[in-house]
């Protein structure tokens, strides 16, 4: 399969390894996007989060909290956010599902853009979209 997480957890393309165990690989990203931007991905491959068994997911999400708490304390870190993108049209661009644990620094420039458009939708539209409710 060509797929560039695959080839690094098989040890095709070196990487530098946070942790590892029989299911998980955690790697540096090589863009760090901050100092100590890891990457947490299940070794068995599944594309996002609509196809990975639900298994892998809840084991993967147990060592995301552990290295999150280990990359904090030790690289002495103001924040964590943990991201994960679905499909190319949410910015996935590495197609092997992948958790990105983010450290926070102060002035370290990286930036979530959230604005408020709650006065541009109808709460009970979406509530009633989400669960496939006919409106009342
Ligand atoms: P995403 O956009 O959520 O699919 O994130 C993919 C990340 O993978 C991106 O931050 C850069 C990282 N990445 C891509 N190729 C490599 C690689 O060969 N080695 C490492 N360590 N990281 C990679």
């Amino acid at each position: 399969m060509d797929c560039i997480f695959c080839k690094i957890i098989n040890k095709e393309i070196p990487s530098k390894i946070v942790y590892e165990d029989e299911r998980v690989l955690a790697i540096l990203d090589i863009s760090q996007a901050t100092y100590g931007h890891t990457l947490v991905m299940p070794k068995t491959h599944a594309k996002n989060i609509y196809e990975i068994k639900e298994d892998d997911y809840l084991y993967l999400m147990k060592i995301v909290k552990m290295l999150a708490i280990k990359i904090k304390n030790n690289l002495n870190a103001k924040g964590i956010n943990i991201i994960n993108n679905n499909d190319i049209g949410a910015g996935q661009s590495v197609m092997h599902y992948h958790v990105h644990i983010v450290p926070r620094y102060d002035n370290d420039d990286f930036k979530i853009k959230n604005i408020d458009h709650s006065k541009d939708y109808n709460l009970d539209e979406v509530l009633n979209k989400i669960n496939n409710k006919k409106e009342s």
